[in-house]
């Protein structure tokens, strides 16, 4: 297979200024006519044959300046083109089938409606084009198709005309006035309806918005709206960022690989970061689009205005992108809050990808297949370090550095350096160091053992880094790291500042004053740095931490230190009775402390995920992880009962609605009920099934149907079925009903999800329903690490199934197989010997091929 290498760049040696497209839409076949303005770049080595990009496409018409073309030939699936002068006009036809397209990518058909997925490389899906991100052109898009099947025609920018034919067709022209590449080109054709708004920008434009979804579900949009107004109003005053057409436009599609798409000025989403409304989303669903939507939004200039030169910058508009979306989302909610749930998120997901045979650079070096690389390095790590930048900087002088990049890089197509650069210019930051966060992957691990000098006073933090080798990266350098310190006094329970140390050496030391007592530190706080910390802080310092650390998350993260101490060494010795009892007394203080809100108490009250401590216990044992657990949850469940219960009772008098103090005792509720679960079933199932009957919105009821499907009591297949007929025409809801039961911690899960597999309601073809059976396995320890490697052999069996209907989707399954490494040796074997299946297989996509191979090294 082909590897592409980050230094092996060339400019393109053709530009495209322009290109109109026109298309004859049917769902059966589309004929597409597209008239390209191509001429020769001046800054590239001269060629005179254009490579046009194809994949699965013919060239049923192909003409030069308005002649068959001469000469012309097939590269694989590339068309080359000699073309003799300095400047032409190329047509090309080619005809497509939406219908069969189970990929996803190009153009396609969900539910009745046309539709496209570009990025990365898609459009050579559509039409021959240089289909990469550097070349940028005018695009004018007419479409054509019967009215009744396609009453709605969108595209990029804003409509230009429209009109009617007599053969019961109509047409629409959008023209999107802003160069941009392929990557963002978009079109939309079906019967759809919209919910509409307006929204003025600081410079007195004034833009129709439309949120576009299948008729009857118009009702669910109200949020999403109100989160694009937000986002529109917030890049303004954050970032200075206006909107730039007179047009924006969402459309919601429910089978979609990603999340989401940020195609200009016609963003097109999966449904379930669109539709939400309390009867069937929950708080995390109304969360997630409101992320979502102001994700998409925010690429509008971190993306669109200005874009990536080569897939290897994704994280230029992805790690940047996702920064804004979080800084966003604080603003809209709990900043402390979604600060936890943002770490929380990056060391499930990418920690994991860190360490293990998959692992890149935020900028990688080289690539088979670009789909493999939206990863949570790209974009959560990505987030992280430009976080950093922003720590180094403050808000201001941060603010001036992305000034001055979106200034210098408009209408360009930019790279990280040029990024890094501007952070240099416009911030006054020396990043010459820093670079080597785009360059080395892999998770530093830092070591800060301090001591303390009761004669002197003093107090020394020495502090010691290493960046594990990772594929392709044997050795690496010492990195730059701020990290956030604060140094506490026992007694008084407070700290003399919270200070920045900028840790650039292998090794090094820092010296403070002033303490007659040794103190307690608190080290990484507010995760200051995406690291790995080891302090040697004793189980009394975390104790006096999670009760008096003014840092919400240092606080968040001495509890999480508690707790996995515990369950690490639970497994070898078996339960710390006073280190048991120090956390009983730590989460009894945080359900008592009024200074808290429930927001902040429900994240305080959540264990460590499994897949996090599997990083941590490397040879893991997950079951043994998962069953140390299940008796911590039981000792605290059992210690608090009384409190637990006083406080869902507390939280269950609250009535619904979106603010913070509603949701907050909605997370309480839940959070106590898999506490209490895990002590006392027969009571916990009868207090579920209760807040399950009783409930008046989907976080609620999922919350204790989702407890009530780990456990064994007669009214959980009720209420399951229940759940089912009551959502039976909702997509997202069902995706639920799937996902709840194979997350459900029961020795007959595995044979759950075989049964749900065969379910009518279950298919292949749409990636939220695969994700939500089989993703949810997979990330069910319990079940995936099942001791006789049937949760391996599943995914296995999946893999090679889905590939060849959705390889990017199927692609994604296979990391999971990959953390062999990080498993006791006899799992360990069978993971592997799934992997070799795979690899075995007569054929895979590029996609399968490239994770499969890696993740067996
Ligand atoms: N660029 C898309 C995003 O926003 C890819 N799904 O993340
Ligand atoms: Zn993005």
């Amino acid at each position: 297979p082909d590897t592409i290498r980050r230094l092996d760049y060339q400019p393109p040696a053709w530009l495209v200024p322009d290109i109109a497209l026109e298309f004859d839409l049917g769902i059966e076949l589309t004929k597409v006519r597209a008239t390209l303005t191509v001429r020769q770049n001046p800054d590239a080595a001269r060629d005179q044959t254009l490579h046009l990009c194809g994949d699965n496409l013919a060239a049923m018409d192909l003409l030069v300046d308005g002649n068959p073309a001469e000469g012309w030939s097939m590269s694989g699936s590339n068309l080359l083109l000699p073309l003799p002068g300095d400047a032409h006009e190329v047509t090309i036809e080619t005809h497509l089938h939406p219908a069969t397209n189970s990929q996803l990518m190009g153009l396609y058909a969900s539910n009745g409606m046309l539709c496209t997925q570009c990025e990365a490389e898609g459009f050579r899906r559509i039409m021959f084009f240089p289909d990469r991100p550097d070349v940028l052109s005018r695009y004018t898009v007419r479409m054509k198709g019967d009215r009744g099947a396609f009453p709605i025609l969108l595209s990029n920018g804003d409509m230009t005309a429209s009109g009617e034919d007599e053969d019961g067709t109509h047409w629409a022209e959008w023209t999107d006035p802003w160069p941009k590449p392929s990557y963002l080109f978009a079109l939309v054709a079906g019967d759809l309806v919209a919910r509409r708004d307006g929204f003025t920008t600081m410079g007195g434009r004034k833009v129709d918005l439309a949120v576009w979804v299948r008729p009857g579900d118009e009702d669910r949009t109200e949020h999403a709206m109100r989160s694009l107004i937000n986002s529109m109003k917030w890049d303004e005053e954050v970032f200075g960022r206006e909107y730039d057409l007179d047009t924006f436009n969402i459309v919601a599609v429910s089978d979609f690989n990603m999340g989401a798409m940020e195609n200009k000025g016609l963003n097109i989403f999966n449904t379930r970061y669109i539709l939400a409304d309390p009867d069937t989303a929950t708080d995390g669903d109304f969360d997630a689009v409101e992320g979502v939507v102001g994700h998409e939004y925010f690429h509008n200039w971190s993306g669109n205005r200005v874009t990536c030169r080569d897939w290897f910058q994704l994280s230029l508009k992805e790690g940047f992108t996702v920064l804004r979306d979080q800084m966003f989302s604080a603003d809209m909610g709990s900043e402390a809050v979604k600060r936890i749930e943002d770490v929380r998120i990056l060391r499930a997901a990418q920690f994991p990808e860190d360490s293990g045979p998959l692992a890149h650079p935020i900028r990688p070096d080289s690539y088979q297949e670009i789909s493999n690389f939206y990863t949570a390095t790209v974009y959560n790590k990505g987030a992280e370090v430009i976080r950093m930048m922003r720590t180094m900087a403050g808000p201001e002088k941060f603010r001036q550095g992305s000034d001055l990049y979106f200034q210098r890089h408009d209408g360009e197509a930019a790279t990280c350096e040029d990024f890094v650069k501007a952070m240099e210019d416009g911030a006054g930051l020396d990043l010459s160091q820093f670079r080597l966060w785009y360059e080395q992957a892999g998770t530093p691990r830092v070591n800060v053992a301090m001591t303390h000098d009761a004669g002197s006073g003093k107090v020394t933090l020495e502090v010691k880094q290493q960046v594990p080798a990772t594929p392709g990266q044997p050795v690496k350098k010492p990195m730059p790291i701020p990290l956030k310190i604060a140094l506490f006094d026992r007694g008084t329970g407070t700290h003399d500042g919270e200070r920045t140390l900028q840790i650039t050496k292998a090794s090094e030391t820092f010296t403070f004053g002033g303490f007659a007592q040794p103190p307690v530190l608190s080290a990484n706080r507010g995760f200051s740095a995406p690291i790995q910390l080891e302090t040697e802080a004793s189980d009394a310092d975390l104790t006096f931490l999670a009760a008096s650390d003014d840092d919400s998350f240092a606080r968040y993260e001495a509890l999480q230190q508690l707790f996995t101490r515990e369950l690490l060494g639970a497994t070898d010795s078996g339960p710390n009775e006073p280190r048991r009892a120090a956390i009983a007394e730590a989460m009894g203080a945080v359900i008592d402390d009024t200074a808290i809100d429930d927001m902040m108490r429900g994240e305080l009250l959540m264990l460590p995920a499994i897949n996090f401590l599997i990083e941590l216990a490397a040879p893991a044992d997950p079951v043994a992880l998962h069953e140390a657990r299940e008796r911590l949850k039981a000792y605290l469940g059992t210690r608090l009962r009384g409190r637990l219960t006083a406080l869902h009772d507390r939280a269950s008098t609250v009535a619904y609605s979106l603010d913070a103090a509603s949701r907050g005792a909605r997370k309480v509720k839940t959070q106590a009920l898999i506490l209490l679960a895990a002590a006392d079933r027969a009571e916990t199932a009868r207090r579920a099934e209760a807040q399950y009957r009783a409930a008046d919105n989907m976080t609620d009821r999922q919350g204790a149907l989702a407890v009530m499907s780990g456990l064994d009591v007669p009214a959980r297949g009720e209420l399951l079925a229940d759940f089912h007929a009551r959502y039976a025409d909702n997509a997202l809801v069902i995706d639920k009903w799937f996902a709840i039961q194979a997350s459900a911690l029961r020795s007959d899960v595995l044979d759950a999800v075989e049964t749900l597999a065969g379910h009518e309601d279950f298919t292949m073809k749409n990636p939220n329903r695969v994700r939500a059976l089989y993703m949810t396995m997979a990330g069910n320890p319990f079940a995936f690490h099942d001791a006789s490697g049937r949760g391996y052999r599943m995914i296995a069996d999946l893999v090679l199934k889905l590939d060849p209907i959705n390889p990017q989707t199927a692609a994604r399954f296979v990391p999971w197989l990959g953390r062999w490494r990080k498993i006791e040796p006899v799992r360990a074997a069978m993971m592997r010997e799934q992997l070799s299946r795979i690899a075995a297989a007569r054929s895979l996509s590029k996609d399968v091929r490239e994770q499969v191979t890696k993740s067996l090294d």
